[in-house]
């Protein structure tokens, strides 16, 4: 029964790809995932899902196929979860509840540092986070996560830069600020 299911749902997933794949690559482009997210009502800036490819892009084409749209879904849907049992049926969230939802996905930043991350993605700069504020920022999140651990190696939870990897880095990761 639930691998009856599993494979329904990796069918939907499949159809829902091909749908997107509108020029039958075999591989999404950003700007492709990024208009099948707004007609799902997801209004993500380019930045940010040129990111998300990036971030599952494993063979490093520039372009998502669909295994690897598979595992970045699988976050997305971590997000949207996470979303979805704080929002207590508002519809957003405020960034307490942001904050709880991160550190349910694993984040774990200090209030500090958060709330200055939490403020830069506040859109409408009225404290409501939706569904896609929040993906952006737990995009961002996460990348600054992979791009730590990569510098990290002997997973320490500390790094020593230099300045060229401190340009790098900063470079790096303000290409994912929206
Ligand atoms: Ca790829």
């Amino acid at each position: 029964m639930e691998e009856e299911e599993k494979r329904r749902q990796v069918e939907a997933l499949r159809e829902w790809f091909e749908r997107v794949d509108s020029d039958k690559s075999g591989s999404i482009t950003a700007l492709q995932l990024k208009r099948a997210l707004a007609v799902g009502n997801l209004d993500i800036p380019l930045s940010v899902v040129e990111q998300m490819i990036r971030m599952y892009d494993f063979d490093r084409n520039g372009t998502m196929n669909f295994q690897e749209f598979v595992a970045l879904n699988k976050f997305l849907l971590q997000l949207q979860h996470a979303f979805s049992d704080f929002e207590r049926g508002r519809g957003f969230l405020l960034p307490d509840d942001v904050y709880q939802a991160s550190v349910k996905i694993g984040f774990t930043l200090d209030s500090p540092a958060f709330y200055s991350v939490c403020e830069s993605f506040d859109k409408s700069k009225n404290g409501r986070f939706l569904l896609d504020d929040f993906i952006s920022l737990c995009i961002f999140l996460q990348s600054a996560r992979n791009l730590f651990n990569s510098f990290d190696i002997a997973k320490q939870g500390r790094v020593t830069l230099d300045l060229n990897q401190f340009v790098y880095c900063s470079e790096y990761l303000s290409n994912n600020l929206v």
